[in-house]
């Protein structure tokens, strides 16, 4: 069984070397042009030319969980596409998120501006029941952050395409009740994957939905959010701020507004890691499902997208 690797943001060697450790039996190489056809991939941004020379492949797998971008490329016909699904990458992401809700909640930013400048003041105690928390997207990353947030006893609703149960969580799905969903909302969670439908959804019409003072948060992808309405929300009031980890264009250009924005807090796309010794794991147990025929999880439906 031949493997190909095709990744130029992160060093091969390290890849390769766990690859080859978890499938002694494989063959596994970095791809370069005009190298013999490999059964499997496993890629990261690969150019065009990879899959058009790669054209039998019988899997594709994505190191990491959003594939908007392999998306974009002519994946060869007969190849499954197979996402990261969690790979240690949920609790990571219930960290960020949980973080950023109660820095917002806990008013700690506030707190730690005062010390700065010697100042002993306590804010005023605010209410959980004003606060509630609505994820967009209820699936692995989204449930898993849905969840981690009602253990802090803050109303959480979550919203997906297919209805969710989820306990603790109130559940909205599709188009029909996403204004609902909005309207109850007072900290947006952004987890949706990108895809047609989710492109630019939050926009001056829906992020005007949310309960007046609201925060927002994106760890999704950068091209949900439409960077000028946030803006002018922001700097009307009518949203309190945002954290944001995903940028239309990344790295984000040094003269963009987000980075000098006072009520925005940005991380460099950082909220959920690509874990190596998770990823391979769990790349290395689909191969051999798949070579015994068996099904595996993250298989990517491309009518939907994700
Ligand atoms: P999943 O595919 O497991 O979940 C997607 C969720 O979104 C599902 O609940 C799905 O609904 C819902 N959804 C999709 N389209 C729609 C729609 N049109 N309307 C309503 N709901 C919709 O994805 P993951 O949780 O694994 O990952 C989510 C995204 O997080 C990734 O696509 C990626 O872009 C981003 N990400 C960001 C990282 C970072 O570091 N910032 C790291 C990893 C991922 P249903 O349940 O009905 O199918
Ligand atoms: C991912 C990401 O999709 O890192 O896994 O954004």
């Amino acid at each position: 069984m031949k493997i190909s690797f095709c990744c130029n943001v992160t060093p091969p060697e390290p890849w390769l070397i766990d690859l080859r450790a978890a499938l002694p039996q494989a063959f596994v190489t970095v791809w370069s042009r005009g190298d013999a056809p490999a059964d499997y991939a496993v890629v990261w941004a690969p150019p065009q030319q990879f899959f058009d020379e790669q054209s039998q492949l019988k899997a594709v797998f994505s190191m990491g969980a959003g594939v908007d971008a392999l998306l974009k490329l002519r994946l060869p016909p007969a190849s499954l596409l197979v996402r990261l699904d969690d790979a240690g990458m949920a609790v990571q992401m219930a960290e960020y998120v949980c973080h950023a809700v109660i820095r917002h909640f806990r008013e700690f930013d506030v707190t730690a501006g005062d010390v700065q400048h010697g100042l002993w003041a306590q804010r005023p105690v605010r209410r959980r029941a004003d606060y509630p928390v609505g994820v967009l997207g209820l699936g692995v990353l989204g449930a898993r952050v849905a969840t981690a947030l009602t253990q802090f006893e803050i109303p959480v609703l979550g919203w997906s395409r297919s209805a969710r149960a989820l306990p603790g969580v109130r559940g909205y799905s599709g188009a029909a009740q996403f204004h609902d969903f909005l309207a109850a909302t007072r900290i947006l969670v952004c987890l949706l994957p990108l895809t047609d439908e989710t492109r630019d959804l939050l926009n001056r019409d829906t992020l005007s939905r949310l309960q007046p003072g609201a925060y927002v948060i994106n760890v999704a992808r950068g091209a949900h959010l439409v960077d000028e309405d946030l803006l002018a929300l922001l700097d009307s009031g009518q949203l309190a701020g945002a954290t944001l980890d995903v940028f239309r264009t990344e790295p984000l250009p040094a003269d963009h507004a987000f980075w000098r924005h006072p009520a925005i807090t940005l991380t460099p796309h950082t909220s959920a890691r690509t874990l190596r010794a998770d990823s391979v794991a769990q790349i290395a147990g689909k191969i051999l499902a798949l070579q015994r025929g068996a099904s595996v999880a993250g298989v990517v439906n491309l009518e939907q997208g994700y």
